[in-house]
């Protein structure tokens, strides 16, 4: 067998073996105005793997939707619902970024006013800035298989929250897995624990073939996180919640924050573990690996250029070339590296 045959059969298997684990996603980001969703004018962001209500005034998701139609969150407008439905959210950061906010909790929580600033083809960001002076101002930016948080400006300690509910409801079945691989049941308590690192959790539902994922990417930390289940009814859960009741401990000095969530289409460990890990290298969890992975893969040149194709023998293609101009050596299969410096196996 010639060498660039066998390096395209390597490269084929490993995406196979992504297709297979069911972590693949590409395709189109669109952000539509003027959405409402329970009660509240939101923007609503489809992607492929999720579709997110975000509350423009709370900016906070009211709904995060998955394939089958299941929400994630299932915020309720009623504030008699308590945890069925009004105290639920993400990220919940404190006084600001809780779906609802302002509320009946009267001057408080902070009022955010959300725009749309960046509006590409597989790219859509939400910026959303505070009418307090020196106060809150976050971004979410949605990319078709991933969303991730960038905490700008805060002002006061805040932490990262998740109350919801895995697939569409809180069952004590639902678990979570944190970066160690242990399975935490919904229904226990870990209060003031500090998560092992990498820090990252996956909600899954036992019913769904499919997991939120909720990445820290300022870890490794040693602050204390939270988990409960309230009532039957949501998941607390908080990256820097140090105790029960709230106690949040990310510094408001300590910005920017990201944070990255992600509907995975697994409930396999080692794929989510894969997915955290690519999130943590700066790619998306599905489809894109590290340049340098990728490259190795290829067997291309190292310090491959911005926006340059490599066929699988590493030689560098046409610059700016179309997909549909790639030159016939490639056998239809050649790497691409990305504005963000992220190496994309593609297959014509
Ligand atoms: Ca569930
Ligand atoms: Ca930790
Ligand atoms: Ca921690």
């Amino acid at each position: 067998m010639k060498e660039g045959s066998k390096m395209k059969k390597a490269a084929l298997f490993v995406v196979l073996a992504v297709f297979q684990s069911g972590i693949f996603a590409s395709g189109n980001v669109t952000a539509t105005d003027n959405i409402t969703d329970v009660n509240n004018s939101c923007f609503r962001i489809t992607t492929p793997t999720a579709t997110y209500y975000f509350d423009k005034v709370g900016a906070g998701f009211t709904s995060i939707v998955d394939k089958q139609g299941n929400d994630w969150i299932g915020y309720d407008d009623n504030s008699s619902s308590g945890s069925a439905g009004y105290y639920r959210g993400l990220p919940n950061l404190g006084d600001c970024c809780h779906p609802g906010y302002p509320s009946i909790y009267g001057e408080g929580p902070t009022d955010m006013t959300s725009t749309k600033t960046v509006d590409e083809t597989d790219h859509v960001r939400i910026t959303s800035i505070g009418h307090k002076s020196g106060t809150w101002q976050t971004a979410w930016d949605f990319y078709p298989s991933y969303a991730q948080l960038t905490v700008v400006s805060a002002a006061q300690a805040f932490a990262a929250i998740y109350e919801g509910t895995p697939g569409g409801s809180f069952q004590t079945s639902d678990y979570y897995y944190t970066s160690d691989g242990v399975k935490h049941m919904c229904s226990e308590t870990h209060d003031g624990v500090d998560l092992p690192d990498p820090e990252w959790v996956a909600f899954c539902d036992n019913s769904i073939n499919r997991c939120l994922l909720y990445v820290n990417h300022s870890s490794p930390d040693n602050i204390p996180d939270t988990y409960w289940g309230m009532e039957n009814n949501m998941t607390v859960f908080g990256f820097a919640r140090t105790c029960h009741g709230g106690c949040n401990a990310f510094p408001a000095a300590a910005v920017p924050k990201k944070f990255t969530i992600a509907l995975l289409e697994t409930r396999v460990f080692a794929n989510i573990k894969t997915a955290a890990e690519n999130v943590l290298s700066g790619g998306s969890p599905t489809r894109v690996l590290p340049a340098q992975e990728m490259r190795s893969l290829a067997g291309a040149r190292p310090g491959g250029a911005t926006g340059a194709a490599y066929d699988l023998r590493g030689s560098r293609l046409g610059a700016g070339a179309q997909a549909s101009q790639r030159p016939s050596k490639t056998s239809g299969v050649y790497v691409e590296v990305n504005a963000r410096g992220i190496g994309c196996l593609i297959i014509r």
